[in-house]
């Protein structure tokens, strides 16, 4: 039987008084992750937390003119107000100085000593402190860090090593047996011929040169090495050689370690062998991620490219923040980081599509059912499409999410709440009502409402506030908001009071001059564009093409050229404004199969939404529809043109 325990870990950082969106990405990831498999019922421990000994942190503190400890608890209250502000629901935070985290490094280091894993010798080789890193020459890009491109130092000190190279044909077999331990594939590639292939040497694991860390208690003149004191959390975290190892039982061997790709290597090498040392099992999963950029750089202090995401958080909100790491990032790839883009995916995803789909129907049933639901039969064809969406959504959401596809498990949603925008424009329940169609009225609303309940799960892994807020404009008790009572469609009960509250999220205006600028861009674009005279079969193939059939025509108010068409097209109809008053009369146009443009951008045509484009040949005088030639035998609404 699978196990139902979930034990997730994020690196533990620096401390660092410039932590920056990036530093934010992995930490959003991992809660939402843990979130998600909470959601599932799994018992979940999220583990994350501050690296703090080494000689970077030894010399920053020294700058800063403080104790090496007065520094990092500084850092370590702020970094902790930081993740309560991103809503980051970790189960525990570790950090290095921690007397039980040092206790189990100390045993650690006896055990392998005593095992004969670790042995004195001495070291002269090349020293990053910036990444607290050993290289060989061979390692080096002209003479600097590989990683960091920074300067190294020349490092020559008696020190204890661990016998890495001992473990080269082990590690090998663990990759080959276990295909998915490290992930994605492209860095588990890189990482194995630019390092694993050249052969792995003993590494260095003490300094002497060194005091800020924690001391072999054996030989108290040598500090452990920082990467073998900053692994070694992921397990004495949970206990690990200690009195109380109940954690350690419940929970080792992780699930999954989610980590940068500069770090990847320190996870996906020395890891693994220090754990095969130990004789312990080895993590299920080492996920290595890609950074956020900016300008096509990393963010740094160092680049001053880097605010503090609270700034971020305070102009929007925690959860447009949260949005847009776990929606604009391919999930394993770099990403960018513009806040132009973060403005507008704010602006456009949720104050628009989720916050209008909210606000809109809360104020429908308030206006015409007093705010109380009612149940009812009265379906159209076009329904199903929606409910069965909204159904099968979190299905869709677990499969992506089970495979770390973050970004698109929340593209799934939101091709939910834009369908149910559609539904509100199909079903126009502000005609319902004036045509006191109270039953069908009730239908529509149910649907609406039902649907934004689904929603309202589907996006409590990723968002920590929207959910909640939801659940208490719509009226549902927490019985109803559970992940499994998403998988039914029709669980939201009659009587439910609903009540509008304040917008879900405000729109942000971003200052005019930019947008100024970026609409004399865009007209550069669309010059250009007009310039390239040949499109691609790919171009061509982006068109959708179907066959529509004309179920209704009237005119448009106060137009002399505009027809408002409703077009079955299959699987739903369509309202489709067009311009044909002065060539057809209203009867030569019903029934009519002709060819729709399905996949068009809607426009608003006189305030109505024209949800598609039909194809019509001619000058200005003279208009023809495109229409089907029906003497062979009719296809149906909906076949695809090619
Ligand atoms: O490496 N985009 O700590 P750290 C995405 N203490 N992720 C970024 C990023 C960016 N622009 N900048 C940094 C350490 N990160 C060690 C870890 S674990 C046993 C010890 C990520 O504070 C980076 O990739 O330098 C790394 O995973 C994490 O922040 C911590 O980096």
């Amino acid at each position: 039987m699978e196990s139902k325990k979930y034990y997730i870990t994020t690196p533990i950082y620096y401390p660092s008084s410039s932590f920056h969106v990036g530093h934010c990405y992995c930490t959003v990831v991992a809660d939402a992750i843990a979130r998600y498999k909470r959601l599932r019922g799994y018992d979940v421990f999220f583990m994350t937390g501050t690296d703090e000994h080494g000689q970077k942190i030894e010399r920053k503190a020294k700058e800063a003119s403080k104790t090496p400890k007065e520094y990092v608890d500084e850092i370590v209250a702020d970094t902790k107000d930081l993740w309560q502000k991103l809503g980051i629901s970790y189960d525990k935070y570790i950090r290095t100085t921690d007397e039980e985290h040092k206790e189990c490094v100390k045993k650690i280091f006896k055990k392998l000593y005593d095992k004969g894993d670790i042995y004195l010798s001495s070291y002269e080789g090349k020293y990053c402190t910036p990444c607290e890193s050993f290289f060989t020459e061979s390692q080096l890009v002209d003479g600097k860090c590989p990683d960091c491109g920074r300067d190294v130092e020349l490092v020559k000190e008696e020190s204890y090593f661990f016998r890495l190279s001992k473990y080269q044909k082990r590690l090998e077999k663990l990759y080959d047996e276990n295909p998915e331990l490290l992930e994605p594939i492209t860095r588990k590639n890189e990482m194995i011929e630019n390092f694993f292939k050249k052969g792995l040497t003993d590494l260095c694991v003490s300094r002497t040169s060194v005091d800020w860390g924690i001391k072999v208690d054996f030989d108290p003149k040598h500090t452990v090495y920082v990467w073998i004191d900053a692994l070694s959390n992921y397990i004495s975290g949970l206990g690990y050689l200690s009195d109380n190892d109940e954690l350690m039982k419940k929970y080792w061997p992780a699930d999954l370690h989610l980590v940068g790709k500069e770090i990847f290597r320190f996870h996906a090498i020395i890891w693994p062998a220090l754990l095969m040392a130990l004789d312990l099992p080895i993590p299920k999963k080492i996920f290595g991620h890609g950074w956020l950029i900016v300008d096509g750089a990393k963010i740094s202090k160092s680049r001053g490219n880097y605010k503090d995401p609270r700034v971020y958080i305070n102009e929007t909100s925690v959860d447009s923040l949260r949005y847009y790491l776990l929606s604009e990032v391919n999930f394993g790839q770099d990403g960018n980081f513009s806040e132009d883009l973060f403005i507008e995916k704010s602006n456009s995803d949720l104050a628009n599509d989720l916050g209008n789909l909210v606000s809109r129907v809360t104020a429908m049933v308030e206006k015409y059912n007093d705010g109380i639901i009612i149940k009812s039969d009265v379906k159209e064809s076009y329904d199903d499409n929606l409910i069965d969406a909204a159904e099968t959504l979190t299905e869709k959401v677990e499969l992506l999410m089970d495979q770390l596809k973050i970004n698109e498990a929340i593209q799934k949603i939101w091709n939910v709440i834009r369908k149910a925008n559609k539904y509100i424009d199909l079903s126009m329940p502000w005609i319902l009502a004036k045509q006191e169609n109270s039953e069908r009225l009730n239908a529509v609303l149910y649907n609406l409402v039902e649907t934004i309940r689904i929603i309202g799960i589907a996006l409590r892994p990723f968002l920590v506030e929207t959910p909640s807020e939801i659940f208490n404009q719509i009226g549902v008790e927490d019985d109803i908001c559970t992940w499994d009572s998403s998988k039914k469609f029709g669980l939201l009960k009659e009587n439910t009071k609903v009540k509008k509250g304040k917008n879900l999220f405000q729109r942000i205006e971003i200052n005019k001059e930019k947008s100024k600028m970026e609409q004399d861009k865009k007209d550069n674009e669309v010059v250009q564009e007009v310039q390239n005279q040949y499109i691609t079969i790919d171009d061509l193939s982006k068109v959708e093409l179907k066959v529509g059939q004309v179920l209704e025509v009237s005119r448009v108010e106060n137009s002399d050229k505009l027809y408002k068409l409703i077009v079955d097209i299959g699987n739903e109809k369509r309202t489709i404004v067009s311009g044909i008053v002065p060539y057809y009369k209203e009867e030569e146009l019903l029934n009519k199969q002709i060819v729709v443009v399905t996949n068009l951008k809607p426009a608003k045509l006189r305030g109505i939404e024209s949800q598609g484009m039909l194809l019509a040949a001619g000058d200005n005088d003279v208009v023809k529809l495109l229409v089907l030639d029906n003497n062979q035998g009719t296809l149906e609404n909906g076949t695809n043109i090619h």
